[in-house]
C-alpha cells in the first residue's frame, strides 16, 4: 500500500540527519514506489505553515552521507498550543499523510509524543528519531537493559571536536607556552566532554555532573568541630572551580610544564551552585514577567541596564509588588558583582522550550578570569613557580664554576628532586639576594650571580591562554561511518514502525556497540521517558535528559586515568591523536569510546 509520510528536523543540526531521510525514503520506495515523502521546511514551522518539498530520489542522493540539515533546514519552534496542533493537523490532512517523523532532541521527541496523542483520532502516526550531538537521550530499562545508548550525531561531533583539541595538544607541547582552554558544546550534560577526554587525553577535562557532587571536606570537618553544619561546603562554587583549575596549572608548572589543554563543558554552569540558583531564579522571573504583562521581558527591557534596573526594583519591592519574593537584595547584590558580559549571558533570552541557552554565555571567560586572579595570588605567595630541571641547573652552575649543591640547598625547597622548585619565601630579586646572603653564598655587596639570576627568571611563571569554542563546527561536520549507518538505520526503523501501526514511539537501535549484524531495531514508547520539569516557570512533562553517571564504566575509567593524563610529574604527556575520520578499516574510531566502555 502506498504511504504518505512527512518529516522535519527540529533543534540544532546533528551529523547524519540526511541519512535518516534517506533511510525512510529508500525503505518506503522499496516497499511501494508510489509512496511519497514530504520534507517540511525550516523545522516545525514548515508543518505549521504548510511549507514543504516533495523529497525525490535526486534530492536524497544530493545529500546522502552529508552533514548538516541543509536539505530542508531546521528550526526550534515548539508546537505547544491547540492552535498550533490544529495547524499541524490541517497540513497533515491536506497532504493525506499517514505519518509524521520528527527528527529531534529530547524536547522535540516530547513534542512528537504530544502530537501523537493529538493526532490519534485522525489515524496519523507520529514517530520520533533521537537526534542530538549532546548525547543526552539515552534509554535504559528499569532492570538495566540499554535500549538507546546514544543519539545520532554525538560520535561525529565528538570526533570533530577531538581532532581540533588534539591539534591543540600538539601545539601546546611544541610551543610550550600556552594553556589552551576548550569549551565544548553540550547544553547541560557533559557527555561530549567525557568522550573528547578519552579521544584526546587532554590534561584536565571537567565533568559538570561530578562537580555537582563536590564536597569540601575541610570545611565540613571544621564546622563539625564547632558543632555546626556548613552548607556552603556542599556543591561547587565558581571560586572552588577556579581553585581546582589552578591546582592543575600549578602542579604541572612545578614539573616544568607551563602549558596544557583543558576541556570545559558548555553546560558546566548548570552544576555550579550560585550560578544554578541565578539561572533558576531568572528563568522564573522572566517567565512570570511574560505571563503577567503579556509582553516579552526582552522586548520590554532590551538593554542590560534596563534589565538590571528592573531586577533592582524587584529586590526593593518597587516593581510587580509582591509577585517575586525570590529576588531579594542579597541576590541583587551578588548579581551586581558579576562582570557585565556575564550578567548579560545569564539574562540571555530562553529558547522556545524554556531552556537556558548555555552556548550564548562566555563561561570559559568568567572561569578563566577567576583562575588568572587566583594564580596571581599564588604567585605572590610564592606557590606558583616553574620547576627547573635538575640537569639544566647543574650544567649552568658548573659552566660558571659554581657548586650546584651548595646553591640548590639554599634556593630550592626540594633540592633532591628532578624538578627544582624555588622556595616559597623567594618571591623577588630582593628576597633571592637575602637568601644567598643568609646562606653565606654571597656578601651583601655582591651582585646576584648570573646563573642564579637566570634560574630565577626561568622559574617565574607567565600564564598565557588561548580560548576556543567547539560546537557549531562539529555539529556541521559530515557524519562518521558509525553515524552514517546508525542514522540511515534509524530512518528505516521509523518507516517500519509506521508500517507496523506504531505511534508515539521513538526509533532506536539496540546493541550499537556490537557488530552491525547484531544491531536490533526497536521502537520505544516516548511517554514512558517523561518526567516533570520546570519550563518557562511551569511544571511540564518532558523527556528526562540523561546526564553523565558517576557510576558508569566510562566515568570510572576516566577517573582512574585522569591523573596519568594530567601528567604533573616526570611522566611524559599522554596526549592521544584520534586522527581524521575514516570510512574504511576496522579502526578504534568506529564507535564512541564512552559507548564501548559503558557496554562492558
Ligand atoms: P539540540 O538539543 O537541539 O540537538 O541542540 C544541541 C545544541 O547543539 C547544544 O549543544 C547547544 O547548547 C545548542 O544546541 C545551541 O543552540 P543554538 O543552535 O540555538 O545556538
Amino acid at each position: 500500500m502506498p504511504r504518505h509520510i512527512g518529516v522535519f528536523f527540529s533543534g540544532g543540526p546533528a551529523p547524519g540527519g540526511h541519512n535518516v531521510i534517506a533511510g525512510i525514503f529508500d525503505e518506503m520506495k522499496k516497499y511501494n514506489p508510489d509512496s511519497r515523502l514530504y520534507g517540511f521546511l525550516f523545522g516545525p514551522d514548515g508543518l505549521l505553515d504548510a511549507k514543504y518539498v516533495e523529497i525525490t530520489s535526486s534530492l536524497v542522493d544530493t545529500y546522502r552521507n552529508m552533514g548538516g540539515f541543509s536539505m530542508i533546514k531546521t528550526g526550534r519552534t515548539k508546537i505547544d498550543s491547540k492552535q498550533k496542533m490544529d495547524a499541524a493537523l490541517k497540513t497533515c490532512k491536506e497532504l493525506k499523510l499517514d505519518a509524521l517523523v520528527v527528527i529531534g532532541g529530547d524536547d522535540s521527541n516530547t513534542n512528537a509524543a504530544f502530537l501523537a496523542q493529538y493526532f490519534k483520532s485522525s489515524g496519523i502516526k507520529v514517530i520520533g528519531v533521537p537526534k542530538t550531538i549532546d548525547g543526552d537521550i539515552q534509554v535504559t530499562t528499569d532492570d538495566g537493559e540499554m535500549l538507546c545508548a546514544i543519539s545520532f550525531g554525538f560520535h561525529t561531533a565528538a570526533r570533530a571536536f577531538s581532532q581540533n583539541i588534539s591539534n591543540l595538544t600538539t601545539d601546546a607541547d611544541s610551543d610550550i607556552k600556552y594553556w589552551h582552554i576548550c569549551k565544548v558544546m553540550g547544553r547541560v550534560a557533559s557527555h561530549l566532554t567525557l568522550e573528547c577526554a578519552f579521544q584526546t587525553h587532554a590534561n584536565l577535562s571537567l565533568i559538570g555532573e561530578e562537580l555537582a557532587d563536590y564536597t569540601d571536606q575541610k570545611r565540613i570537618d571544621k564546622a563539625k568541630e564547632d558543632g555546626k553544619i556548613d552548607y556552603t561546603a556542599y556543591g561547587m562554587t565558581l571560586r572552588h572551580l577556579s581553585r581546582l583549575i589552578c591546582d592543575t596549572i600549578v602542579r604541572r608548572a612545578a614539573c616544568g610544564k607551563n602549558y596544557g589543554v583543558i576541556i570545559i563543558p558548555e553546560g558546566i554552569l548548570e552544576f555550579i551552585n550560585e550560578i544554578q540558583v541565578f539561572i533558576i531564579k531568572l528563568n522564573k522571573i522572566i517567565a512570570d514577567y511574560n505571563y503577567i504583562h503579556d509582553h516579552h521581558f526582552h522586548s520590554s527591557f532590551p538593554a542590560l541596564t534596563d534589565k538590571l534596573e528592573y531586577l533592582r526594583r524587584l529586590a526593593r519591592g518597587m516593581a510587580d509588588k509582591g509577585r517575586f519574593p525570590i529576588w531579594n537584595l542579597r541576590d541583587d547584590d551578588l548579581f551586581s558583582q558579576l562582570p557585565s558580559f556575564f550578567q548579560e549571558g545569564l539574562l540571555v533570552e530562553r529558547d522556545t522550550h524554556g531552556n537556558f541557552q548555555f552556548s550564548q554565555v562566555k563561561t570559559e571567560k568568567i572561569v578563566m578570569d577567576m583562575v588568572k586572579e587566583y594564580l596571581n595570588t599564588l604567585k605572590e605567595q610564592g606557590k606558583y613557580k616553574i620547576g627547573i630541571e635538575r640537569t639544566y641547573f647543574n650544567s649552568l652552575m658548573e659552566k660558571a664554576g659554581m657548586i650546584p649543591d651548595q646553591y640548590a640547598k639554599a634556593i630550592f625547597k626540594n633540592p633532591e628532586d628532578s624538578h627544582l622548585l624555588i622556595k616559597e619565601s623567594v618571591i623577588s630579586l630582593k628576597t633571592l639576594k637575602q637568601t644567598l646572603v643568609g646562606n653565606e653564598l654571597i656578601s651583601p655587596e655582591d651582585p646576584l650571580p648570573p646563573p642564579v639570576l637566570a634560574i630565577y627568571k626561568k622559574s617565574e611563571p607567565k600564564f598565557r591562554t588561548q580560548t576556543h569554542f567547539y560546537g557549531y563546527d562539529g555539529r556541521g561536520s559530515d557524519p562518521t561511518h558509525f553515524d552514517c549507518n546508525y542514522s540511515y538505520n534509524l530512518g528505516m526503523i521509523a518507516f517500519h514502525l509506521i508500517a507496523g501501526g506504531a505511534t508515539g514511539q521513538m526509533a532506536a537501535v539496540k546493541n550499537l556497540e556490537k557488530k552491525f549484524d547484531a544491531w536490533e531495531p526497536i521502537g520505544i514508547p516516548i511517554a514512558r521517558l517523561m518526567h516533570l520539569e520546570e519550563r518557562n516557570g511551569k511544571m511540564e512533562l518532558v523527556i528526562e535528559k540523561t546526564l553523565v553517571n558517576s557510576h558508569s564504566n566510562a566515568f570510572r575509567v576516566f577517573k582512574a586515568l585522569r591523573e596519568d593524563w594530567l601528567a604533573a610529574g616526570s611522566n611524559p604527556d599522554k596526549y592521544r591523536r584520534p586522527g581524521p575520520v575514516r570510512f574504511t578499516g576496522n579502526s578504534e574510531e568506529d564507535r564512541p569510546i564512552t559507548l564501548m566502555l559503558n557496554s562492558i
